[in-house]
């Protein structure tokens, strides 16, 4: 159904091809930066203190191990054999550095280091590295293998960043600071090395790159009443597009009639979860990592309100200085409903993904209903999660019935 309707008011979204290979310059990790304090331990000279330590092994790490300079790589070399715990998700052992006077964390912010670890070591599994002084470090840890790693002379080097937290940091002088690696599921046998556990009031980002050459989306798109332009070449838009839903309207069918019309080109639309809400670049470009390297927001903008859309709120406070939008249930779907509403006047198409709940349980309201889609609710008509008659997950389909609703009448 659908049938033979207009283009409607749908926007064109941008087609995005990535644009060339950027020229890259890379900012030397490691090195000092203006009004950088710091404590390292590089190991040029011997073991700088840090030893072997198991005392939180218990059973849960049964190969045996040991620590020693590796005086050639400078490095401090830790042998290890998680073959014997392969089935245990939390195989623990480590290192640490004692000092009688406590040791002073109140100058930093972030525990950076270096590991170094043999990619023939292991079969399964993989190795998580924590810290712990008391509070300082709380339960961060880093997954080693899912990091991004550098090859150097036949082993992986992964660098690790721990967060201190300010707050203990001022208030705590701890004994120890001790570098767990834990074995996850994991048969590894082999040496691992550390190097450069390097303690710093500056945060840094390892894999950060500085891109010389201007952005430029190379993909010329537009619009007429009947088709579709790329770069030159003409798609008419079809007359009849079949839709599950015989009451779409004017605008879903001309959205369909564009995304038939670019899957008959050559361009490709790009896809982004919340690509102007969560930003993995510097913020002083854009709210758009996407835009950052192709001059154009995603073309299709996904949205989950996973959470009840959690922490939107505080990131489009973020973007908007004076929003003040508070964190709660209604101020994160009034925060998703706005980012989709700007996302949508800068050309994208807004997808809204939840995770549903067992549709077998008993809630009162139509699951039918809130599948629908279709009614426009006015801003000031949100209602707060609290007051919906079904259970939390069974809310989160209605939220996000709200949600498109909110956007539907943008
Ligand atoms: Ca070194």
């Amino acid at each position: 159904m659908g049938g033979q309707r207009g283009r409607g008011a749908v926007a064109l979204a941008a087609a995005v091809i990535l644009a060339g290979t950027p020229v890259c310059s890379v900012t030397a990790f490691g090195e000092p930066e203006a009004g950088e304090v710091t404590r390292v331990w590089n190991f040029e000279d011997g073991d700088q203190g840090w030893v072997y330590d198991d005392s939180w092994s218990g059973d849960s790490f049964q190969g045996g191990g040991g620590c020693e300079y590796d005086r050639e790589k400078g490095m401090l070399r830790l042998n290890l054999d998680y073959s014997l715990n392969t089935d245990n998700s939390y195989s623990q052992t480590g290192v640490c550095l004692a000092e009688e006077e406590g040791i002073d964390f109140s100058p930093y912010k972030v525990l950076n280091f270096d590991v170094y670890y043999e990619p023939e070591a292991f079969t399964t599994g993989q190795l998580v590295v924590k810290a712990f002084s008391d509070n300082i470090f709380g339960d961060q840890s880093c997954r080693v293998m899912e990091t991004p790693a550098e090859d150097v002379d036949g082993l992986k080097l992964v660098n690790v960043s721990l967060s201190c937290d300010e707050k203990y940091a001022q208030r705590e002088r701890p004994g120890k600071l001790m570098l767990l690696i834990i074995g996850e599921y994991t048969d590894y046998h082999g040496y691992v090395w550390l190097d450069n556990i390097t303690l710093s009031n500056v945060k840094k980002e390892k894999f950060l790159k500085e891109t010389t050459v201007p952005v430029k989306t190379k993909t010329v798109i537009s619009g007429s009443e009947g088709a579709l332009n790329v770069n030159g070449t003409s798609f008419a838009y079809a007359k009849e597009v079949k839709l599950a839903d015989p009451n779409a309207d004017a605008q879903t069918v001309a959205l369909y009639q564009y995304l038939k019309a670019v899957g008959e080109s050559d361009a490709t639309l790009y896809g982004h979860m919340e690509d102007t809400v969560l930003k993995a670049g510097a913020a002083e470009l854009s709210d758009s990592d996407t835009e950052d390297v192709t001059g154009s927001l995603a073309a299709i903008v996904g949205m989950d309100c996973g959470g009840l859309f959690g922490g939107f709120a505080g990131k489009y406070n973020e973007r908007h200085p004076g929003a003040e939008i508070p964190d709660t249930n209604e101020g994160n779907i009034r925060a998703a409903a706005l980012f989709s509403n700007e996302a949508i006047e800068r050309g994208a198409i807004v997808t809204l993904s939840s995770h549903m709940p067992n549709f077998s349980g008993t809630c009162p309201y139509s699951i039918r209903r809130t599948l629908s889609f279709t009614t426009t609710v006015p801003e000031t008509s949100l209602i707060s999660a609290g007051t919906l008659p079904c259970s939390a997950s069974e809310t989160t389909i209605l939220i996000a019935h709200r949600t498109i609703s909110l956007i539907s009448t943008s």
